[in-house]
């Protein structure tokens, strides 16, 4: 992990936030960017940023996205909170000061900065080996994989500001926490706790209600049937490959399920978006998900990040048939089996001679 201009920060929260604040104040117009289909942490630590940006340094800001807001929960938070946003390809970059990479790095799979286009913040609880940061050329660094999520980060600069959020910003990054954390369950730290508490007097709790339980379009109930027919038990491991599937929320949305199945220490789940190849990684807690993703995808051309119990990929796939998908899946359950330790002579598929 690269975080050696962490030491250019002081190590108080206050401080950071001195310094983030300091920094913005110089500037006028605020572009703010995050990882390719937004999730709602990313969403929520940008909505934070941004907030803080105007309310505690006074400058313009906007949020440009890439991909789409994939799940219905994530369109909700964006409808009921009226998130605006625009697409990164419609903008001026030119317009813009200052930029912020929000929940994301330079050089991670699954983000695209312009060529050419200077990073100056980047604020991020994820580890990687692809991560391209140049501390050098970051003016403000704030990187915790100790941390559940990036909203965490971004509501603790406005907690330390004092500055009162909106609700709209509060809901915002309150769910951000929420999904990052599983409810203040996974990869939790103090800070985690410390910042849901300060949002709580801040929130649309109206908001957040119809953002938890958004109606659900058929297709999601199919893909979810298909998925269940594909898993396969090992001692303490879940396995499945979606095969063709909607898009990588649902990979991981599936990876989330299984975890709940009783005795399940690790989730290893898969589905193919076009010629994109996404895997989710979800262990029980204390477990290291990065390090199975990692093993996971050894044999293959991909990146992957993750922090604690929670890990995502992407492997590009140049020939996207069902024989070069079937031969992928092969690979990657060997590689799985192995670094779990586990034998592959026992499977066994739900509904399937039922115990
Ligand atoms: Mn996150």
């Amino acid at each position: 992990m690269n975080t050696p201009s962490l030491a250019k920060l002081a190590q108080s929260g206050t401080a950071r936030t001195e310094v983030l604040r300091d920094l913005l104040r110089t500037r006028q117009r605020l572009l703010v960017l995050t990882h390719n289909n937004p999730d709602p942490d990313s969403l929520g630590g940008a909505v934070g940023l941004m907030e803080f940006a105007r309310l505690a340094c006074g400058i313009e800001t906007k949020l440009a996205i890439t991909g789409k807001i994939l799940r219905a929960e994530n369109q909700a938070m964006v409808r009921e909170l009226a998130i605006e946003m625009d697409r990164l390809d419609t903008i001026k970059l030119s317009d813009f000061d200052c930029v912020a990479l929000v929940d994301t790095q330079p050089g991670f799979g699954h983000t695209f900065v312009p060529a050419g286009t200077a990073v100056d913040i980047v604020i991020d609880h994820h580890v990687c080996d692809d991560s391209k940061l140049d501390p050098s050329q970051t003016a403000f660094l704030d990187v915790r994989p100790d941390i559940g999520a990036t909203s965490t980060i971004v509501g603790s600069y406005l907690m330390h500001a004092g500055v009162e959020p909106s609700p709209q910003a509060a809901t915002a990054l309150h769910y951000g926490i929420r999904t990052d954390t599983a409810d203040l369950s996974r990869n939790v730290s103090k800070l985690d706790v410390q910042v849901v508490e300060f949002l709580a007097k801040h929130l649309d709790r109206q908001a957040l209600a119809a953002i938890t339980n958004p109606d659900l379009p058929v297709a999601y109930f199919r893909t979810l049937k298909d998925a269940l027919s594909k898993v396969r038990l090992y001692d303490g491991l879940v396995l499945c490959s979606l095969g063709n599937t909607t898009s990588a929320e649902m990979v991981a949305e599936v990876a989330d399920m299984l975890l709940r199945m009783e005795g399940t220490k690790a989730v290893f789940c898969g589905g193919l978006v076009g010629q994109s190849y996404y895997i989710s990684v979800r262990t029980e807690t204390g477990g290291d998900a990065w390090r199975l993703i990692k093993a996971g995808i050894e044999t293959e051309e991909g990146s992957c990040g993750g922090h604690g119990s929670v890990a995502g990929g992407s492997i590009t796939l140049d020939c996207a048939d069902s024989r070069t998908l079937r031969r992928l899946e092969r690979r990657l359950e060997r590689n799985v089996l192995k670094a779990m330790g586990v034998s592959g002579a026992n499977a066994v598929k739900l509904g399937e001679n039922d115990d």
